[in-house]
């Protein structure tokens, strides 16, 4: 039997009223959710055991966008489109720029890549080799020039710097090396722009990473500059971490800069955001709404950064746009009031049980409501709307198989 919308969200807005929470001011907080889409994740992409093409995989920048803009379309939050540089190369980015903005979309965070060339073998920033420090910095800097010629505001900076073996590199010198080399690039920066700095405790690196974990992130941020961030990938972490105290500690820090949604079973795993730990993310989202209620979560980019092989590229995407939205409302539902009473008592089932009934509150038709106020197509099921859109069988029988080129 077809759901009855209105009628659901008319009955869950008078529960959420019922604990002090307005529902309008949840609706206005999920139409201004912003999340980036990264354009790496449209194209063929495989693992180091192969990789399967996919009809209608993206041929060109242009096209990565083009399915890009599906996922605005029927998601209504996911505007912005990050891209990787080499992987994605044209001759003018200011043209690219307008080209996006035609699609509805718009060139969000850039990521240059000091991972690929020759030169990197040994590392980047944290290179003995004074060569390829500098072309790193000279590449970054560029990058730069590409986020003014896309209106562009992120510098989203990872590194694969690190060694393979004991005693293969002076770890404090290294350290030293990249303090240097961020330093030369953060005053590249404008006073509106910001930087990234990503951690990752392995892969490729097996013995030590430059950048293993949020802390060596913050402290090389601290070391760079006011707006040098913290970005946390949720597939970064050793098994066990606390990702949603490392976010409020970094929050309260003013140093979260931002998100690389995936998910993970075992190390980096880029999995669907929200597949396999999905409590996980809701209890993230927990403490971004309440940095939001605080006032200290602006300015945070919230992206995805995945890498599929078996799903359709733009229906996980969709996917995983859903998931985030999904998990943002809950957090917004949580009674903050209630939370806050039992904390100060110490009575652990009741502040536990408010985070609960948040988390297993069906928001669908809040979701609905949102899409619908922004005049979503097909706003209750945005997977069911786009397969019916045709999109996906048209763009395989246009591009056919092996378009995709560049994505390691
Ligand atoms: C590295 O694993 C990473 O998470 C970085 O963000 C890279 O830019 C991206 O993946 C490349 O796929
Ligand atoms: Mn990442």
């Amino acid at each position: 039997m077809a759901r009855q919308w209105d009628e659901e969200y008319r009955l869950l807005a008078a529960r959420l009223s019922d604990s002090g929470i307005s529902v309008d001011a949840v609706i206005a907080r999920l139409k201004k959710q912003h999340i980036e889409t990264p354009s790496w994740a449209y194209a063929d992409a495989g693992t180091r055991f192969g990789t399967f093409q996919m009809a209608g995989a993206p041929r060109s920048v242009e096209e990565k966008f083009e399915d890009a803009a599906q996922v605005h379309k029927f998601t209504g939050v996911a505007p912005s489109v990050a891209v990787h540089i080499p992987w994605d190369v044209v001759p003018d980015w200011s043209k690219m720029a307008a080209y996006a903005k035609e699609l509805g979309v718009s060139i969000g965070s850039v990521n240059p890549n000091v991972f690929q060339d020759r030169i990197y073998q040994y590392g980047s920033l944290g290179n003995t080799n004074a060569a390829a420090r500098s072309q790193a910095v000279e590449h970054m800097k560029e990058c730069v020039g590409i986020m003014r010629a896309a209106n562009s505001k992120f510098l989203s900076l990872w590194f694969a710097d690190g060694t393979n073996f004991p005693g293969q590199g002076d770890m404090r010198q290294r350290k030293q090396f990249f303090i240097e080399g961020l330093s030369e690039v953060y005053k590249e920066l404008a006073s509106d722009e910001t930087m990234l700095i990503e951690y990752k405790p392995f892969e490729p690196a097996f013995y030590h990473t430059d950048i293993a974990d949020w802390g060596m992130a913050f402290a090389l941020a601290q070391r760079v500059g006011d707006r040098a961030k913290v970005l946390v990938d949720l597939g970064h972490h050793l098994p066990g971490s606390n990702i949603e105290h490392i976010v409020a500690f970094l929050l309260d820090e003013g140093r979260l800069g931002g998100f690389h949604f995936n998910n993970r079973k075992y190390a980096d795993d880029d999995l669907t955001v929200g597949s396999v730990q999905p409590y996980e993310l809701f209890l993230i989202y927990s403490e971004l709404v309440a940095g939001e209620n605080a006032g200290i979560a602006n300015n945070v980019a919230y992206m995805i950064d995945q890498s599929h092989t078996l799903k359709n590229k733009i229906e996980e995407m969709i996917q995983s746009v859903v998931n985030l939205q999904s998990s943002y409302a809950k957090a917004l539902i949580v009674d903050r009031a209630a939370l806050a009473a039992a904390q100060a008592k110490n009575d652990v089932i009741v502040a536990e049980e408010a985070i609960k009934a948040a988390y297993d509150t069906d928001v669908s038709p809040l979701l609905w409501r949102a899409r619908t106020e922004l005049g979503i197509p097909g706003a209750e099921n945005p997977l069911l709307a786009f397969r019916a859109s045709g999109y996906g069988d048209q763009k395989a029988a246009e591009r056919g198989f092996g378009g995709s080129k560049g994505v390691g």
